[in-house]
């Protein structure tokens, strides 16, 4: 890690200023071979400073730079960031100066994974590093935000310090096997942190399913055979013509895709239609492609013409379709009504997409179905990462063989043991213990110059 790594942190394209930045040992050193302008090693941390990046007496651009000094930083190690001019000449011709005299050029995430490695920050912090960037709705920021300042962590946190009275007490009980009583008040105090433990885990699991669909956002696919009028469904939600209506069966092509917000959670849209390629495949709605689809899907929306009979391919999609999130659109009710309905558990809206009618009743549908309004306010503290939420799970079914295994009278080092492992699940949950290639692969998903 002694490397000093630099990269542009900033979009790059045309634009007023440019970010470069630069972290390490060597930070000060190797951007002073560049710049003309106060002496950077003299100067005090956390200033900013006017000069030139300069080649062999050349001026390459007129810059300000922040100074940033060991250790009170982002990655605990010194930090230059040249703010230049944006554009994509000066901006790449400033970093190839960098690594020309010495840097690395960073790899993705890099600045971020040394705030980690250094201590600055725990994993969980880390991951909301990134959820941030990548927000898009305003709910999603505020849990990224939440995350990354340490709000999700102290949940952790939380649940360990119970775990280390309770191991704390069973060292005591193992070191003084005499004291018989002692035996009793441990297996009470255990009992009493694993229930502990049960509920909040359990709380923290149910909040969770809302982290994600906060974070993700509701994957939307509509399915129907060709004609019963899924693009003008698309245009009606998006209110706007980006699926292009037709009245020749199956001759949208493309996959249209498009995003709405429902009470700030994000429904992504997909019409699957595009997916069938071929001319003669027209009439058949494609089982085994809608199955598909349907499989990787939050949320289906399957539309019906409401002036047809109901074809086989679509029974037997109904019938395959399980427990995902479904719901039945009658569209064209404003023509005749042809459509007989099988016995079906799913909610059914009847709606007219040419005239606009029932659009808003299937949003509120759809709001219900996942209990947006449900969704408090005030408190984004969710556990969002499927990482961290697997290893919670993990967690779970240890607490719950404990409860089996207090019943049955098992010995309380075993019990101990049992314990411990929790303890340690809960530590890679923040990070306290990791392996090499998941902090590789965790930030390896990071944008350059972060
Ligand atoms: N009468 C009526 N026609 C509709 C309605 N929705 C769509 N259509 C028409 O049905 C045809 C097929 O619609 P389209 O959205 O392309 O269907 P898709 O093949 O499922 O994407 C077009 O001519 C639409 O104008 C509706 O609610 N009522
Ligand atoms: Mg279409």
């Amino acid at each position: 890690m002694k490397d000093t790594i630099a990269a542009i942190s900033t979009a790059l394209g045309v634009g007023a200023i440019s970010i470069i930045r630069v972290s390490g040992e060597d930070a000060i050193e190797i951007v002073s071979k560049i710049w003309k302008g106060k002496n950077l090693k003299d100067v005090p941390t956390h200033t900013i400073h006017y000069g030139f990046i300069v080649s062999q007496d050349k001026t390459i651009d007129e810059v300000l730079l922040t100074v940033m000094k060991s250790p009170k930083t982002f990655t605990k190690e010194d930090i230059i960031e040249i703010n230049s001019h944006g554009g994509i000449a000066t901006t790449n011709r400033i970093l190839e100066l960098l690594l020309l005299h010495g840097c690395r050029l960073a790899e993705p995430g890099e600045f971020t994974k040394r705030a980690f490695l250094n201590g600055r920050i725990d994993l969980i912090e880390a991951e909301g590093v990134m959820d941030l960037i990548s927000a898009k709705t305003e709910k999603s920021r505020n849990l990224a935000i939440n995350q990354m300042t340490g709000q999700v962590s102290n949940l952790i946190h939380e649940l360990r310090n119970q775990l280390v009275e309770v191991i704390s007490n069973i060292e005591v009980n193992i070191d003084y096997p005499e004291y018989e009583d002692i035996e009793v008040v441990t297996i009470e105090k255990i009992q009493k942190t694993n229930q502990y433990l049960k509920a909040k885990i359990e709380e923290i699991l149910k909040k969770s399913e809302t982290g994600s669909l906060i974070k993700e956002g509701i994957k939307t696919v509509i399915v129907g055979k060709p004609n019963v009028g899924k693009s003008s469904l698309l245009n009606r939600l998006l209110e706007e013509e980006k699926a292009i209506v037709t009245d020749i069966a199956g001759t949208t092509r493309d996959i249209v895709e498009g995003d709405i917000l429902l009470d700030g959670i994000l429904l992504h849209m997909i019409d699957t239609a595009g997916i069938r390629k071929t001319r003669d495949q027209v009439e058949s709605i494609g089982v085994k492609k809608s199955l598909e689809w349907i499989k990787k899907a939050d949320l289906v929306l399957f539309v019906l013409n409401n002036e047809e009979e109901m074809t086989l391919e679509e029974e037997e999609i109904l019938k395959q379709i399980g427990d995902k999130p479904t719901i039945l659109i009658i569209n064209k009710s404003d023509l005749l009504a042809k459509l007989k309905l099988p016995e079906l558990t799913f909610p059914v809206v009847p709606i007219s997409a040419l005239k606009n009618e029932g659009i808003d009743e299937l949003k509120e549908k759809i709001k219900e179905l996942f209990h947006l309004e449900e969704i408090e306010q005030s408190d984004y503290t969710y556990l969002s990462s499927a990482r961290s939420i697997s290893l919670l799970k993990k967690c779970q079914n240890i607490v719950e063989s404990i409860e089996e295994g207090i019943e049955s009278q098992v010995p309380i080092d075993m019990l101990e043991i049992d314990l411990k492992n929790i303890w340690n699940l809960l530590g890679e949950i923040i990070g306290e213990t990791y392996t090499e290639e998941l902090v590789d692969e965790i930030f390896s998903r990071f944008c350059l110059g972060k």
